[in-house]
């Protein structure tokens, strides 16, 4: 870096920390007044001891539900489907079903058996025991003990809820989490149910993050079952020898389902929701960063990645290109021509998406202010005084989202933005974050919300603000631009986030660390239910050296969210900020991206219909194998790949245990055995990739589809492929692929369903692992270059091969 550059970045840096020094008094007074209202209004704890159901009274049953009463509590069990059940312990406050998407189950038949200390419900899926004391216990459908839970505690409001860990047991999920992957090899093993902005910069450990969500899935020698608790209270969660959880307030209330993990993640996104399938734009590269002020600013970028010869999907917009940091602004003066300028980038190829904080600012000047007065749109202090925390631009007053005529009125905000051509929209600071001088960078605890028109307070409101504030915007660019999808990014949210938006990891470090982290973060959050998330390329906070941005945008490569962004007092970054070697590297890297797509598309299509995470963590491959159990460090894109980043500065070598089968190296087509740890090595030009023996795997080069066919080990493998327009809810097609191994052919047939046209003009087959000797094409002698065949369509392919196997 330039000494001008440093020394202009250093002025950057100061002018900002003196920027937030004006916020000082307001933060004081606010950070006061909370207290004061928390003191005065939030429920004193309680001296009297934790109420346990007592003595299991009678039970009754009528249809799916089995009702059970103890002396001192109610139990519902309720058969939504054979292998999924709502446990439901009374009394409690009813929760509002923002979460749940599905009211609608089929339910089951089931089959009670009484015995003197207990009562068995079996259906076909599985069987729950509830005995005489209020423990309950889950098996499978073979018996196989999966989950003992002890009787609930009560204690006034708050509920305590405990089930025995195996030793071997591993956890995962919870939402956002810079822990362990498996939540229970983390030093604290306690995770707190409060969406939490850490202020700027936070390092793996750091806890709560912005998305909390009570779901979590066990794993252990048995099987593996998952758990949804309905209740959005601030909790504390814990793993030891029990799992607790810990709720403020709400009702115990919460879903268990068995199975395989795929089919765990199915289940529990028929209940809460699935990602819907996103404009394929969204899986593109995008490039952000805090700091571009004007529309030339903006232009000189895109042109930077024009000159340089890299694609870009999208630009997004951070809070400097508003007025005061005002939501739904963006400033006239520094955007003179946006209508026309997102045209300009639109023929280029690239959308823009554009910033928006919740709070609105305390201003007689502000016409959202004013509006949202006349409609009672905000959150006030139970006294009716409005709630008014300083953020950015001084004091703001926040939606309360938690009311329907608020969300409506929030959704119409954006209709203008759409109408200038705006394509998406990104949600920041939604937990929702305050500035304060000490305690939680919040509304207050106390803060009242309409919910529904039942009322209630931010202890149950905090952790759905972001989702129903992303619910409020995705209906919004569904109503007011229905022809194309929405598309929304929110740091913040609750189960269920996936139905409406997209995450990112926030303002991670930019350190070796963090990298590493981004890891489980993304795929504890897929095992969560939210699929597209990614992290800021290099980390927000700091300026990484090339080989760690490098490293980074490698790894990033082949997760959902594409994205470049960075911190206003950091070095700007974009792929060719390094110079050679390292921004060639970073262009293949991208035009790999961008030749994946029909993979990325199809995940993405597979997301929607059956809730399974683009990235997965190595055990979705074999649950059964415990040596999988821990990885932490790599990651599975679908099925096809498997993804082991270089994480340690230096290194270009590292040890990886393969899951069971046969994998080919992507690079050079080496044939692997798993089911062992090996050595993969990775210059700075590659990152370790595998493929799995049996892999269709489909790319394009422009109006060229290339399936590359990788071998089963033996016997057949399916591959298929989703194709359309690639926005708005036209015709689709789905193209299926069977590849089958036999003593000394390879034969690939493909049909196809749906009413797309094919949208490539030519088709390659390119063979890996094997030496083509000879082909046919719908049984005619077919010549080969290589080992490609190209054509336009097909029924059947046969490779007779010489060698290679
Ligand atoms: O809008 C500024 C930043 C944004 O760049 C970042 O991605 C968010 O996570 N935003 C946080 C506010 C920063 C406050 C310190």
């Amino acid at each position: 870096m330039g000494l001008l550059k440093y020394i202009s970045l250093r002025v950057r840096f100061l002018i900002k920390s003196l920027f937030y020094l004006q916020y000082m008094p307001s933060a004081f007074f606010y950070s006061r007044k909370r207290d004061r209202f928390e003191h005065y209004y939030l429920p004193k704890p309680s001296s009297e001891s934790f109420t346990l159901p007592g003595k299991l009274l009678q039970a009754t049953h009528h249809k799916q539900r089995v009702h059970f009463e103890f002396e001192q509590a109610t139990l519902e069990i309720d058969f939504l489907a054979p292998d999924l059940i709502r446990i439901n312990w009374l009394p409690g406050l009813v929760p509002i079903a923002y979460a749940v998407a599905n009211h609608n189950w089929d339910g089951a038949e089931i089959k009670i058996e009484q015995a003197e200390n207990n009562w068995t419900i079996f259906s076909d899926g599985l069987s729950v025991a509830v005995d005489i004391d209020g423990s309950i216990t889950v098996s499978d459908q073979n018996q196989q003990v999966l989950r003992e839970e002890l009787p609930p505690q009560r204690q006034d409001e708050r509920w305590i809820h405990q089930a025995q860990l195996r030793s071997d047991e591993h956890i995962y999920g919870l939402g956002e989490r810079a822990s362990s992957l498996n939540l229970r090899a983390s030093h604290s093993k306690t995770y707190h149910m409060w969406n939490s902005d850490p202020g700027g910069r936070y390092t793996p450990g750091t806890e709560p993050l912005y998305i909390c969500i009570p779901t979590y899935l066990g794993l252990h020698g048995s099987g593996s079952y998952l758990v949804f608790y309905e209740n959005s209270f601030c909790a504390r969660f814990a793993f030891d020898q029990l799992a607790t959880a810990e709720f403020e307030g709400g009702s115990l209330r919460y879903y268990i389902t068995v199975g395989k993990p795929a089919h765990l993640l199915d289940r529990y996104t028929q209940l809460t929701g699935r990602a819907p399938l996103p404009a394929r734009w969204t899986l593109g590269y995008h490039q952000s960063r805090w700091g571009y002020r004007t529309e030339a600013a903006i232009r000189q970028e895109v042109r930077a990645f024009q000159t340089h010869d890299l694609p870009l999907s999208a630009v997004h917009l951070d809070i400097d290109c508003q007025v005061e940091h005002r939501p739904f602004t963006i400033d006239p003066d520094r955007f003179p021509n946006l209508n026309t300028f997102t045209q300009e980038l639109a023929n280029a190829g690239t959308k823009l998406v554009a910033i928006n904080n919740p709070g609105v600012k305390y201003s007689r000047q502000s016409n959202l202010f004013l509006e949202g007065q006349i409609l009672h749109a905000f959150c006030t202090y139970p006294n009716g005084d409005l709630v008014v925390a300083p953020v950015w631009a001084g004091g703001k007053a926040f939606p309360d989202f938690t009311n329907p005529i608020v969300r409506a009125w929030w959704s119409r905000q954006y209709a203008y933005l759409l109408d200038v051509g705006v394509a998406g929209f990104w949600h920041d600071m939604n937990e929702p974050a305050a500035f304060v001088s000490w305690g939680d960078p919040s509304l207050p605890k106390v803060a009242h919300h309409h919910f529904e028109g039942r009322g209630g307070d931010h202890r149950e409101a905090h952790n759905l603000y972001a989702l129903l504030e992303a619910k409020a915007a995705y209906e919004s660019l569904q109503q007011y631009r229905p022809e194309q999808r929405p598309f929304i990014v929110s740091r913040s949210g609750w189960a269920s986030l996936q139905r409406y938006a997209w995450t990112w990891t926030g303002d991670t470090a930019s350190s070796w660390e963090s990298l590493r982290q981004t890891m489980s973060t993304i795929v504890g959050l897929g095992l969560s239910g939210i699929p597209y998330s990614g992290p800021d390329i290099g980390g927000f906070q700091g300026n990484p050296t090339a080989e760690l941005y490098l490293r980074w945008f490698q790894m990033a490569t082949f997760l959902p969210f594409y994205r470049t962004h960075s911190s206003t007092s950091v070095v700007p970054r974009a792929p060719w900020s390094y110079g050679e070697p390292y921004l060639s590297i970073m262009r293949r890297f991208l035009e790999l991206r961008y030749q994946l797509m029909p993979y990325f598309y199809t995940l993405a299509w597979e997301a929607s219909q059956t809730g399974a995470p683009i990235v997965r963590p190595l055990f979705w491959q074999d649950s059964t194998d415990a040596a999988l159990w821990e990885i932490e460090d790599a990651f599975c894109l679908g099925d096809a790949l498997c993804v082991c980043p270089i994480v340690q500065a230096g290194a270009s070598v590292r040890q990886i245990y393969v899951p069971k089968g046969c994998w080919y190296n992507f690079w050079d087509d080496a044939l692997i055995e798993g089911g062992t740890a090996i050595a993969l090595t990775a210059s700075i030009e590659q990152i370790p990739l595998l493929v799995r023996a049996g892999t269709i795997l489909p790319m394009e080069v422009g109006s060229q589809f290339i399936l590359h066919l990788y071998p089963p080990e033996c016997g057949n493998s399916k591959g298929y492929v989703y194709s359309d327009a690639g926005d708005g809810y036209g015709a689709a097609r789905l193209d299926r692929f069977c590849l089958t191994r036999r003593e000394d052919d390879l034969e690939v047939t493909w049909e196809t369903e749906g009413e797309y046209n094919f949208p490539y003009q030519t088709l390659k087959l390119q063979v890996h692992g094997a030496l083509v000797s000879q082909a046919w094409l719908d049984d005619q002698d077919w010549s080969m270059d290589g080992q490609t065949l190209q054509c336009t369509a097909f029924q059947t392919v046969r490779f007779a091969y010489s060698a290679g196997y």
